[in-house]
């Protein structure tokens, strides 16, 4: 019995002494995954990233410690679409869902064009993250702002096992506690967060509930998604922060707006607070964490005075519902411990879709899903690998074909480093060369007239292979806006 039991701890003796070298070697396995997303934050809009007003040193010390990416887009200028795409890790406009909700089909009629109907809420049918997380054995968890659907497609019919806060508004009526009042008309509330105390902070708040679930979770690896209502309007920040911004404040910056600059540092506060539980608990070295905002950064109006600029995306042009990279070009940091370099940075052009396909690569699943269901994104993993990876050749593509304040009803791609936008008014199309002008201000169109035609037919030729959905021509309009 002795001679067989040291044989049986020989084996055992020889995993043990390699399996420090496996786990140096060998990227942790199915590690929990947190992914932080704001809302409306602009891509210059962190010190990391350019910012000069704004003071993000916990979002600095995260992108110091992982990879960040310059280049990331979302696939769509507004909230909705971008949700829906990260979600299910399809193209918008394949979804059909390319506008906000409450919007879907409420849509202008005094234009020259007539915008499509949207569809409001993502479909069952889709095969959420959240479900192919759940289903490879992760305790899933929703908290923040949701706005994908009506109740019947909340977080809980789309594979979170907890969801807290999130519903079918893309704000809420006020950031401070108890979150509800008037707001477009409607009575706006954020649900489920009990009581609260007075001057409390929404971000805050949803950063403890977030932190509560993390100490519950156990030993079960969890999806955490904490998607903030904050940086969106209502611009509202607690008195402390918007003092120590207006004492920082100078003309000669790019971002003026105290009280969203006090937005960004309560974001970043709540993010430092988030990480620094990771650390407490004993699981950063096994969480990735994921940072993003879901469109370019809002430029206004508030409806709200003095009604300034909520932000600058300087360099890059416009703002939130364009298609010009101020409208699309987001913050993306990724942290995966002893896979991400500390400090690394990556400019090859990525997109949100591609984090559906990412995460579920992580959680080891991806053979399963590539049988379930046809996906527009590419994992990001090979770069996370290696953020200096040659870049793959590949075409990324927009379709917005509604109004806001900064466009007309758009398409738009990006091959390489150029770019096309096709104002579809009246088909006509500017060609902007992003290595040389990144801030899209010399139109090639003409100068490039067969690259611009060629770039044009590829965009073409995708929106009818997506089925992507067209405006119609307004008869009625009176003239043209
Ligand atoms: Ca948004």
């Amino acid at each position: 019995m002795k001679r067989k039991a040291i044989e049986c701890l020989v084996p055992i003796l020889f995993l043990i002494s390699w399996s420090p070298l496996l786990a140096a070697d060998t990227p942790p396995e199915r590690p929990n995954i947190v992914f932080i997303l704001a809302d409306d934050l602009g891509w210059a809009d962190l010190g990391c990233y350019g910012a000069d007003l704004h003071e993000t040193p916990n979002l600095d010390r995260l992108a110091a410690s992982a990879l960040r990416f310059t280049h990331a887009c979302t696939p769509a200028p507004v909230c909705t679409p971008t949700r829906a795409s990260i979600m299910c890790g399809k193209h918008p406009a394949r979804l059909h869902m390319t506008i906000w909700r409450e919007a879907a089909s409420d849509q202008p009629t005094d234009r020259r064009l007539l915008p499509p109907t949207a569809e409001a809420d993502l479909p069952h049918a889709e095969r959420t993250i959240a479900e192919v997380l759940r289903d490879a054995g992760y305790l899933t968890a929703h908290v923040g702002k949701w706005h994908l659907g009506s109740v019947e497609h909340f977080p809980e019919t789309q594979g979170f096992d907890v969801h807290l806060a999130g519903n079918h508004w893309g704000a809420p009526a006020t950031h401070f506690f108890p979150y509800r009042g008037r707001g477009h008309g409607a009575i706006r509330y954020v649900p489920g967060l009990g009581f609260g105390k007075p001057n409390e902070y929404l971000a805050d708040r949803l950063t403890d509930e977030a932190i509560a679930i993390m100490r519950q979770a156990g030993d079960r690896p969890f999806f955490l998604n904490l998607w903030h209502y904050g940086v969106h309007a209502p611009i509202e920040a607690k008195s402390g922060d918007i003092e120590l911004m207006r004492a920082k404040a100078r003309p000669e910056l790019h971002h003026q707006n105290i009280p969203y600059a006090a937005m960004v540092k309560n974001l970043d506060d709540t993010v430092g607070r988030l990480l620094a539980a990771l650390d407490e608990l004993g699981i950063a070295d096994r969480t990735l964490v994921v940072f993003s905002s879901d469109n370019g950064g809002f430029l206004g109006p508030t409806g709200r005075e003095p009604d300034r600029p909520v932000t600058s995306n300087y360099p890059l042009r416009s703002g939130k519902g364009s298609l010009y990279e101020g409208g699309i070009r987001v913050p993306l940091i990724v942290r995966w411990p002893g896979v991400t370099q500390a400090g690394a940075v990556c400019e090859i052009p990525v997109v949100s879709t591609d984090l559906y396909r990412t995460l579920a690569e992580v959680a080891g699943t991806v053979p399963r899903l590539d049988a379930a269901q046809q996906t527009d994104g590419r994992s990001l993993k090979r770069l996370l690998l290696d953020s200096n990876a040659p870049p793959e050749a590949r075409t990324l593509f927009w379709h917005y074909p509604h109004y806001y304040p900064t466009t007309t009803p758009a398409s738009a791609l990006r091959d390489g480093d150029w770019k096309l936008i096709e104002y579809l008014e009246d088909g006509r199309v500017e060609l902007y060369d992003l290595a040389e002008d990144p801030s899209e201000a010399h139109d090639l169109a003409k100068s490039e007239a067969s690259k611009a035609a060629e770039l044009r037919d590829k965009l073409h030729a995708w929106r009818t292979d997506i089925g992507a959905q067209m405006p119609s021509v307004n008869s009625a309009a009176r003239q043209s806006n």
